[in-house]
């Protein structure tokens, strides 16, 4: 199976095919997509919208299908856990983390090197559209570092070392996936057990965030 994945460093949902296809053993060649280029993803998929993953010259996207694709021996059980309540539940409380860690994690996102000048305009100009300045969202840190360090130090109670398990699953995927990128926000302090669950998951993964422009 020939793979390629087209993605963009941070954005969570390419984490989640990257973790997926490093925990399986996959050998792949990345494309790290400049976020301003509209044509590259619509050429592939006809959307902007990443990641993509193309198997054997076919263009797949939405991290859970392309998961489930990859995953020929079922160990992510996908159909299963994607149709269970507890799933919606746990996909809004991604959401929810979410809304507070894009707000911290965006205005700094953007001078790390998968961005230029030029994807770096596109970027703010489109996510300011909802979130507002990103110098305000800077500035107001501290009111979406607050309650999000809350809502960690309670996860923290929920990891065993995985989320509620002994195994590694599904589930960390998605979790590690969307905390990753808080990783980048100066001075950011993880819980020390979330430090340490992310640090797991990297390695049994064989994740590097920025390997991409270090090869
Ligand atoms: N449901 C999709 C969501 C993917 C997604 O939202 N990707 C974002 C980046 S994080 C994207 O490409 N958005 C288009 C854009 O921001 O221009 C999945 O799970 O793959």
């Amino acid at each position: 199976m020939e793979l390629k994945l087209y993605h963009y460093v941070h954005c969570p949902y390419c984490i989640r095919v990257r973790l997926a296809l490093g925990y399986l053993g996959y050998k792949y060649t990345s494309i790290v997509v400049s976020y301003d280029d509209e044509k590259t993803p619509i050429a592939l998929a006809g959307v902007k919208m990443l990641p993509i993953l193309v198997v054997d010259k076919k263009a797949m996207n939405e991290s859970l299908d392309i998961i489930s694709v990859i995953d020929k021996n079922h160990f992510f059980q996908i159909e299963k856990i994607t149709t269970t309540p507890d799933f919606k539940h746990f996909d809004d409380y991604l959401n929810m983390l979410g809304a507070h860690i894009h707000n911290l994690t965006m205005p700094y996102w953007i001078y790390t090197p998968e961005f230029n000048e030029k994807s770096r305009e596109y970027f703010q100009r489109k996510k300011e559209v909802k979130r507002g300045p990103f110098k305000l969202l800077v500035k107001n840190r501290a009111e979406f570092e607050s309650p999000l360090m809350k809502d960690l130090i309670e996860l923290s109670e929920k990891i065993h070392p995985f989320y509620h398990e002994d195994q590694f699953s599904l589930y960390d995927i998605l979790l590690a996936s969307h905390l990753w990128g808080l990783y980048i926000v100066p001075e950011f302090q993880f819980p020390e057990k979330i430090h340490q669950y992310l640090q797991k998951v990297k390695k049994i993964c064989h994740f590097n965030y920025h390997e991409d422009f270090w090869k």
